[in-house]
């Protein structure tokens, strides 16, 4: 029988949030590490964009959003109400998307917007940074007292945020966001995204979630 492929790079983000929905829903796929200065062509070919995560499912759609993959996932089985988050999961997933995703680029490749140091880019994700700080002071995840959608799709970027500089993320008045953020990084869900695979551009692929071989 055909299997789902994914198209996926460890250490992208967007691709980390689709991987824990794929995984809390049980989804079994092909999954085929990347490089992302050597794509395969196969992917090309189903998404020009080039980006990943990239899905092709057995019946031959394509969806190369993360987001979409996290919904598509979920949509099949959502067990833990994931997409029940008071209708406010959107806005949060917005902000970090369209907002504070391009602030924490910035920040992260400062050497490469000069325009500004280190720190005066890290500045401006502070706003957001507070305000997710200060929900999670209110509850313990971003839409209430449980997990939803919102949770993981911003997870992966803050991760990322808090690694820029480690010992300044640590070190900041940010305690609600800190145990969050730990809670999440010691999960069982994220340690089983977060296998090591080889390359399938060198010849390997797997069935997942279980084939580590
Ligand atoms: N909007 C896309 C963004 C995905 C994305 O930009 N992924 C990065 C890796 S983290 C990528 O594939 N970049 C293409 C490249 O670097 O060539 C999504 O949500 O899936």
């Amino acid at each position: 029988m055909t299997q789902h492929i994914l198209y996926t790079f460890r250490r992208c983000p967007f691709a980390m949030r689709a991987r824990m929905a794929l995984a809390k829903a049980g989804i079994t796929l092909e999954l085929r590490e990347i490089l992302l200065k050597d794509k395969p062509q196969d992917m090309l070919d189903h998404s020009p964009k080039g980006t990943v995560p990239t899905l092709i499912t057995a019946s031959g759609e394509v969806i190369d959003e993360s987001l979409d993959l996290m919904y598509w996932a979920l949509e099949q089985n959502d067990a833990d109400n994931w997409l029940t988050d008071n209708g406010i999961g959107s806005q949060w997933i917005d902000a970090c998307d369209n907002h504070f995703k391009t602030l924490l680029d910035k920040y992260k490749y400062a050497d490469r917007h000069p325009e500004l140091s280190e720190s005066e880019h890290r500045k401006k994700t502070l706003p957001f940074i507070n305000t997710l700080n200060e929900q999670l002071n209110k509850s313990t995840y971003l839409t209430g007292s449980k997990l939803s959608i919102a949770d993981i799709a911003i997870f992966p970027f803050i991760r990322q945020y808090a690694m820029v500089d480690k010992q300044w993320f640590d070190t900041q008045p940010y305690p609600a966001l800190q145990r969050w953020l730990a809670e999440l990084l010691d999960s069982k869900l994220f340690s089983s995204i977060m296998k090591k695979y080889k390359l399938f551009n060198d010849g390997r692929s797997y069935t997942w979630p279980e084939d580590l071989n």
